[in-house]
C-alpha cells in the first residue's frame, strides 16, 4: 500500500511549499444530462477517467449560491466559534486534520450526514437558515446523483434501473455531505509552489458530485500516474466513481484518484455529496456484469468496507484488502 507520511504534509509557520509536477494534455469528458447520448458517454468517462463533468444538471443555481454564501459566512468565523461545531467524528466542524490516522491538508471543512438530525444550533449565527440551505441543496443533488445512476444502468444494460441508484435513494442510505474550505496560502503565491489541501485518495462510497467556487486546485490521477489539473467551473458539477461502483461494476468502472492543491491568491469553496449505500448492504458485482467470470473482490457489506476504510490512511489502496487474488 502507498501510506503517506505525515511529515510530508507539516506545516511551517502558515503553510508549507511542496513542488509537484502535473500533466494536462489530456482533458476531462463533459457530460450534457438532456442529451440523448448521456448515458453512453457518462459510461465510457467511468470506464477511462472515473471522473467526468455534467451540464445541465438541473440543480438550481440559486441553491448552489445560497449554500455558498452561508458556508462563506461560516468560514470567516473566529477559530473558537467554529471549534464549537468541532470536533468532526464522526459529523461536525475539522481543521487542517482529516480521518483519525494522522492525515493533514491545508484544508477546514464541516462534515455532516444527509438524515437532517444535525444539531445545527452551533452552525453560525442564524442556524436554522443553514439547515434549510443545506437540506434543499442535498435533495437537488440527491436527484441528480439518482439520474446519473440511472443512466449508468442504462448505459450498461442492467435491469432494473434503479439497481445503483435505489441504493442512494434509500431511507437508510449511509450518504456524506462535505463542505471543505482551502483558504489563500500568499506565502505560496509569493514562491510559486504548490501546497496538499486535500490528500491523493478515492472515494469509498458509490458516487461523489462536487461543486466547487471558480478557484483551481483539483486534479485527478490519470492511468499513467500523472495528474492532470481540473479548471474550475462554478457552474458544472464533478462527478467521480467510488470504490463501491468500482466493486459492483467488477471492476469495469474505475474509482479515481484525486487530490486538491490548495491556491496561492484565491481561497477554494467545494461541496460533495458522498453517494452512499445503507451499512447492512453487500458490495459485490452485479450478476450481469459477471458474465460467467468470478468476483475480483471478496464479499463484503457497506458497513465492514466503511470500517476498514475509517482504520486507514487517505491514500491507502482501500480495495486492496478485498481483492481476491
Ligand atoms: C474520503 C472521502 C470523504 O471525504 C470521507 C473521508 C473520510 C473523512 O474525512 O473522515 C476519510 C477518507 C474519506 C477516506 C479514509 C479515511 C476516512 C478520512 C480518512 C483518512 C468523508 C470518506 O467517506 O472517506
Amino acid at each position: 500500500s502507498s501510506s503517506v507520511s505525515s511529515e510530508q504534509y507539516s506545516y511551517t509557520s502558515n503553510c508549507m511549499p511542496t513542488t509537484f509536477s502535473s500533466s494536462s494534455s489530456s482533458s476531462v469528458p463533459i457530460v450534457d444530462l438532456s442529451k440523448p447520448d448521456a448515458k453512453t458517454l457518462i459510461v465510457k468517462a467511468c470506464e477511462e477517467f472515473g471522473f467526468f463533468k455534467v451540464i445541465n444538471h438541473g440543480v438550481p443555481m440559486e441553491a448552489i449560491s445560497q449554500l455558498e454564501s452561508e458556508a462563506f459566512k461560516f468560514f470567516s468565523l473566529p477559530l473558537t466559534e467554529k471549534e464549537k461545531a468541532g470536533p468532526p467524528n464522526p459529523f461536525g466542524y475539522g481543521s487542517k486534520r482529516i480521518g483519525p490516522n494522522g492525515d493533514v491538508g491545508w484544508v477546514e471543512y464541516l462534515l455532516l450526514n444527509t438524515k437532517q438530525e444535525h444539531n445545527f444550533s452551533v452552525l453560525g449565527k442564524n442556524p436554522e437558515k443553514f439547515r434549510c440551505i443545506v437540506n434543499s441543496y442535498m435533495s437537488c443533488v440527491r436527484k441528480m446523483a439518482c439520474e446519473i445512476l440511472e443512466l449508468v444502468a442504462e448505459g450498461l444494460k442492467i435491469q432494473p434501473k434503479n439497481a445503483f441508484s435505489k441504493l442512494v435513494m434509500d431511507k437508510q442510505s449511509d450518504s456524506v455531505f462535505r463542505v471543505n474550505h482551502y483558504p489563500a496560502c500568499p506565502e505560496l503565491a509569493m514562491k510559486g509552489e504548490n501546497l496538499i489541501g486535500f490528500g491523493e485518495h478515492t472515494d469509498p462510497q458509490i458516487i461523489s458530485l462536487l461543486r466547487s467556487n471558480n478557484t483551481s486546485g483539483l486534479q485527478i490521477s490519470l492511468r499513467d500516474g500523472s495528474w492532470l489539473s481540473i479548471p474550475p467551473d462554478h457552474s458544472s458539477f464533478f462527478i467521480n466513481v467510488g470504490d463501491s461502483l468500482q466493486v459492483m461494476t467488477n471492476g469495469r468502472f474505475r474509482s479515481v484518484r484525486h487530490r486538491v492543491l490548495a491556491n496561492g491568491v484565491k481561497s477554494r469553496l467545494s461541496m460533495i455529496y458522498f453517494g452512499g449505500p445503507p451499512l447492512s448492504e453487500k458490495i459485490a458485482p452485479l450478476p450481469s456484469l459477471m458474465k460467467g467470470k468470478e468476483s475480483l473482490y471478496k464479499e463484503f457489506t457497506w458497513f465492514e468496507y466503511k470500517n476498514s476504510t475509517y482504520g486507514s490512511r487517505l491514500a491507502d489502496n482501500r480495495l486492496g484488502h478485498f481483492e481476491r487474488i
